[in-house]
């Protein structure tokens, strides 16, 4: 049989975007492996990725189109054919469109990052159709701003650097679980003698094994930045060449974080004056020594209210003693802005038609149970009546998902949806699509974790009747009549378009090149910011930011505490005294592999940890049943009592299929629809809960 090795990408949403090596005997996939070439990814997959012809040879994979003969969310189809269900689509979409293609939404976000099968032919079809815009905000959106108002543009330092850091700050991050090939480099800086230190107000498996860790409470990281900002002022462990060159507004900084001593700050985090000084300290001292400090900055800190602020805070530090000037120092949140994408050209907005009496309409993704039930007004414009889902699972992953189920539930929505499985959002379908997975396309990836563009050549044919996103929008657009050009490029095409040729950081991009080789690096300065050159309007790191000023922010760093938390909202703490966040578990991604049953062995079933002091007084013991619930739902889980959960902190690792959950229910029944400070983003990990003992009656019900 002939056999061969085909370069493909990880398409999953994760920093590391792995370039991997499929193996193909026949027409099968018989082995899937880690580049060992690859500087990031090093010839090692994590343990789902590595399961992931588990995942594409699932018994329960969607293999033709269907359309829906059950009540809405009963999950019963029969099977259609490619053209009936793309003409009862294009039938459907062609009288909304002649309404208003307002009505007709998208939503999508990243089951898969790459280019191709994202936001290029499903966007430049949307755009022709005039469909509302989404504003794809569930993740990153609040970090993105802060980022951008302080430093310009999501560029930061280069993760094969870290390896040379005498200090790491690991702050709100769980790389074992969602950064493995940082960890990695993170594990060898240590072996060289480097210092580890984890912000989380969850002793994850990798604070666990850092030197230190320090617990905050959740959504106080902005309060605990300007804490070691006023250390470092107030002790004069600073760069002052640095701050004199190449920072905007210190005089004003110095000012605003007077405020802002250590008592005030270890109250308001909930920790102790001493891990504050230490932290503070430790990072000032060093880098007056001239020792790489760097700080990997994740999402955690993102998902409260001030979430766009705790990153522009911590964004500061680096600026303040000068870390910037060292390739190993400085700070990390994403690399996604090194990238020269053409988005305009992959998404083609100036397709949208012109209609003058028609403004295009935007939704935000986190709002979209309140929106999917929204009635028309002049305010919303037109009821949703139409939604066309890719590369995302609403049902289980957006907030409130109470009212995201009511909405997906009604009668009068036409729902499309394109998937793999037949996944809690795919239940509520009209029709139902089945897209090809990553080894059955043609892709190429951008990353937010590493500085590398990765090819993904097609390993495998489609398996039954399977189409690329592309390839079903293509044929979409050509059942609507659509004649631009533009929808006949193919997917090689849109590969070729993805990044442009003349761009300092992918000179001469040629898609042919590095479909061949796999992948390339883009060219980035090792210290992108050891002179300044900061891509804000002053050309400066901002620590006073005119342009938040305008949009209405406070233009300093400031503490702007969490919606629910015992400080900020007594009242409702009374009822709801604990904290719940829902990170991810380390076998699953976001919803993905879920259904992939060795992985979810591994994982057990959805439970909660909680401490024990917290569990005596509620009569909770290790193995229990327990109700969690808030204002807004409830959901059942098994818990674990552990000083892993700091007092007053419960802990939901997520995201669970709520089908196949023991209750049908996820983290999701609990979180708000409240938006954070910046980037209009979901605050998952802003929650009050209570949690009870179920009794043995109740449970057996269940
Ligand atoms: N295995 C796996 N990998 C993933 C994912 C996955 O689902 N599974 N998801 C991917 C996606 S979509 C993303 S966005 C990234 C997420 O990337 P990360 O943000 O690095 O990943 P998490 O594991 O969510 O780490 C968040 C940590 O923040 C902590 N945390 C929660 N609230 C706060 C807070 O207020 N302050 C601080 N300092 N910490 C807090 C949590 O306890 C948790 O340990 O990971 C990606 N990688
Ligand atoms: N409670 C709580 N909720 C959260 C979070 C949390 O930490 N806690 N994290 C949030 C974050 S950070 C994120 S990013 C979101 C993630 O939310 P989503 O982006 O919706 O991620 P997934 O749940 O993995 O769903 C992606 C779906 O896309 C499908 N898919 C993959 N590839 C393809 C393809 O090529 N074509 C098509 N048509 N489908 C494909 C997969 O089968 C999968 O069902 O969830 C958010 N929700
Ligand atoms: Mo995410």
């Amino acid at each position: 049989m002939h056999t061969r090795t085909i370069r493909a990408a990880c398409p999953h949403d994760c920093p590391d975007t792995c370039a991997m090596l499929v193996t193909v005997e026949g027409d099968t996939a018989v082995e899937i492996k880690g580049d060992p070439d690859h500087p990031n990814t090093a010839g090692v997959l994590c343990t789902k990725v590595s399961r992931y012809l588990e995942r594409t040879y699932h018994p329960e994979r969607l293999l033709h189109p269907m359309k829906r003969i059950g009540p809405k969310g009963s999950g019963q189809f029969e099977r259609i054919s490619w053209d009936e269900a793309l003409t009862s689509i294009a039938d459907h979409l062609k009288t909304e469109v002649a309404k208003d293609p307002r009505a007709i939404l998208p939503y999508s976000y990243a089951g898969t990052m790459g280019v191709v099968q994202g936001e290029s032919m499903a966007m430049r079809f949307f755009n022709r159709l005039g469909a509302s815009k989404l504003d794809r905000t569930i993740c990153s959106s609040a970090g993105s701003v802060g980022y951008r108002y302080t430093l310009g543009a999501k560029i930061g330092t280069d993760t094969e650097q870290f390896e040379n850091a005498k200090l790491i700050i690991i702050w709100g991050g769980n790389p074992i679980g969602s950064n493995l090939h940082f960890w990695m480099r993170a594990q060898e800086a240590k072996r060289r003698g480097a210092i580890l230190v984890a912000i989380d107000p969850y002793r994850s498996l990798t604070a666990e094994k850092c030197q230190h860790h320090i617990a905050p409470l959740p959504g106080t990281d902005s309060a605990l930045a300007l804490g070691i900002m006023h250390i470092l002022i107030r002790d004069n462990l600073l760069d002052h060449d640095y701050i004199t060159q190449y920072t905007l507004g210190f005089d004003q900084l110095k000012q605003r974080v007077a405020e802002w001593d250590a008592e005030r700050v270890a109250i308001t985090c909930g920790i102790s004056v001493d891990q504050l000084e230490m932290l503070a300290s430790l990072y000032g001292t060093m880098a007056q020594q001239g020792a790489p400090v760097a700080i990997r900055l994740n999402y955690g800190v993102q998902r409260s209210h001030g979430g766009g602020m705790a990153v522009r805070n911590i964004t500061c530090l680096p600026a303040l003693v000068g870390a910037w000037r060292q390739p190993a120092g400085g700070v990390l949140l994403s690399s996604g802005d090194s990238f020269p994408k053409q988005t305009q050209l992959l998404e083609r907005p100036d397709l949208m038609p012109q209609a003058p009496s028609r403004q295009s309409r935007t939704i935000n993704m986190s709002t979209i149970g309140d929106d999917l039930l929204r009635e028309a007004s002049t305010e919303f414009g037109p009821k949703l009546s139409t939604v066309i889902v890719y590369n995302a699972n609403p049902v289980a992953v957006a907030p409130e998902s109470a009212k995201v189920v009511r909405g997906f539930a009604r009668e009068d929505l036409f729902t499309v949806v394109l998937e793999h499985f037949k996944t809690d959002t795919a239940d509520y379908a009209d029709i139902l699509l089945p897209a090809t997975t990553q080894l059955e396309h043609v892709d190429v990836h951008a990353t937010y974790g590493h500085l590398y563009i990765v090819a993904n050549n097609a390993a495998i044919k489609p398996l039954g009747e399977a189409k690329p996103n592309s390839e079903i929008f293509r044929l979409l657009a050509a059942k609507m009549g659509f004649s631009e050009a533009c929808f006949s490029d193919s997917d090689d095409d849109l590969a070729a378009q993805a990044f442009n040729p003349e761009s300092k950081t992918a000179p001469g991009y040629d898609w042919a090149k590095v479909k061949e080789a796999g992948w390339v690096k883009l060219q980035m300065p090792s210290a992108p910011f050891a002179k300044g050159d900061f891509p804000t309007p002053s050309g400066k790191c901002e620590f006073y930011c005119e342009r938040m000023k305008q949009d209405g922010l406070d233009p300093l760093p400031t503490y702007i505490p969490p919606y629910e938390s015992l400080a900020s909202a007594p009242d409702l703490a009374k009822r709801f005294p604990l904290a719940m966040i829902s990170p991810p578990q380390r076998n699953f991604l976001n919803t993905s592999f879920v259904n992939v049953q060795s992985l979810r062995d591994t994982e057990g079933e959805p439970h909660l940890e909680i401490h024990p002091e917290d569990a005596h007084t509620r009569q909770i013991t290790d193995g229990d049943r327990v109700r969690a619930f808030n204002q807004r739902g409830e959901m059942q889980l098994k818990v674990r009592v552990t000083d892993a959960a700091r007092r007053g902190l419960v802990v939901a690792p997520s995201i669970w299929w709520k089908k196949l959950a023991p209750d049908h229910k996820n983290a999701n029944e609990l979180t708000s629809q409240r938006l954070t400070d910046m980037g209009r983003a979901p605050t998952f990990y802003d929650v009050l809960v209570e949690v009870e003992k179920l009794d043995s009656v109740l449970t057996s019900i269940q």
